[in-house]
C-alpha cells in the first residue's frame, strides 16, 4: 500500500500537514507518559509519607497519558474534539489533585471533610462544564457560569479556607513555597480552561479563535498544570527528605 494512503487512514496526515492541534495531542501524550515514569521512579528517592504524594503525581500524569493516547487518535481520525475522553480524564485527575492538597496539609491537621468539599466542588465544576460543552449553543454560557462557581470555591478553599489556614501553621519554608506555587497553578494555570471554553460557539470568545483551538487551550493547560503541579510536589518532597536525613545524621 502506498505510504501516504496508510498515513491518511490513521489521520497522520494531520501531523504531516502540521495541524497544531494534532501536534499538541502528540506532544502531550509523550510528555504525560515521560512524567509518569519519572514520578514513579523517583518515589524511591523520597522518604515515607512523600512516597504517597509522588505516587499520586504519577497516577495523575499516567491517567492523563492513557487518555491522551486515545484523544490523539480520536482527533486524528475524526478531526473533532474528544470531549467525552477529556472529561473522563479530568473527572479522575482533578480529584487526585485535591488529594495532593490534602496530603500536603495532613501533617497540620487536615480533615477528610476538607478533601470531600474540594472533590464535590470539582465534580460540580466538571459535570456542569461537560453539560455546557455538549448541550449546544443556547446554554453554554449558563453552564459555564455554574461550572465557574465550583472553580471559585476551590480557589476560595486554597486561599482563605481550610487549606490556607493549615498551611500557615506549618513552619517549613519549603512547604510554604510549594503552597505559594500551587496557588499560582490554581489561579493562573487553571484559568486557561475557562478561557478555552469561551471559544465555543455562542460564548464570549466565539469567532475570535477557531472552535478547534479549544483543544490547544486544554492541551497546553493540562501540560502546565499536571506536570508542573507534580514537579512542585516533587521539589518539596526532595527538600523535606534531605532535611530529615540531615537531622537523622546529626
Ligand atoms: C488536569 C486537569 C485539570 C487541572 C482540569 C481543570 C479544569 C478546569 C479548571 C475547568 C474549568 C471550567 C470552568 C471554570 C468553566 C467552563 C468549563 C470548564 C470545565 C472548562
Amino acid at each position: 500500500m502506498n505510504t501516504l494512503i496508510a498515513a491518511d487512514l490513521v489521520g497522520l496526515d494531520r501531523i504531516v500537514n502540521s495541524d497544531p492541534v494534532a501536534i499538541t495531542f502528540f506532544i502531550g501524550y509523550m510528555a504525560m507518559f515521560a512524567s509518569a515514569v519519572f514520578f514513579f521512579v523517583e518515589r524511591s528517592s523520597v522518604d515515607g509519607k512523600w512516597k504517597t504524594s509522588l505516587l499520586v503525581s504519577g497516577l495523575i500524569t499516567g491517567i492523563a497519558a492513557v487518555h491522551y493516547y486515545y484523544m490523539r487518535d480520536f482527533y486524528m481520525i475524526t478531526g473533532t474534539s474528544p470531549t467525552a475522553f477529556r472529561y473522563v480524564d479530568w473527572t479522575l485527575t482533578v480529584p487526585l489533585m485535591c488529594v495532593e492538597f490534602y496530603l500536603l496539609t495532613k501533617p497540620f491537621g487536615a480533615k477528610t471533610g476538607t478533601l470531600t468539599k474540594l472533590i464535590l466542588a470539582s465534580l460540580l465544576m466538571l459535570i456542569t462544564g461537560y453539560i455546557g460543552e455538549t448541550s449546544g449553543i443556547d446554554n453554554n454560557i449558563f453552564w459555564g457560569v455554574a461550572s465557574t462557581i465550583g472553580y471559585l470555591y476551590i480557589v476560595y478553599e486554597v486561599f482563605a479556607g481550610d487549606v490556607a489556614r493549615l498551611s500557615k501553621e506549618s513552619n517549613s519554608p519549603e512547604l510554604k513555597r510549594a503552597m505559594f506555587l500551587l496557588k499560582i497553578f490554581i489561579t493562573l494555570g487553571w484559568s486557561i480552561y475557562p478561557i478555552g471554553y469561551m471559544v465555543l460557539p455562542g460564548n464570549l470568545l466565539s469567532g475570535v479563535f477557531e472552535v478547534s483551538s479549544i483543544d490547544l487551550f486544554y492541551n497546553l493547560a493540562d501540560a502546565i498544570n499536571k506536570i508542573g503541579f507534580g514537579l512542585v510536589i516533587y521539589s518539596v518532597a526532595i527538600a523535606e527528605t534531605n532535611k530529615m536525613r540531615k537531622v537523622k545524621a546529626a
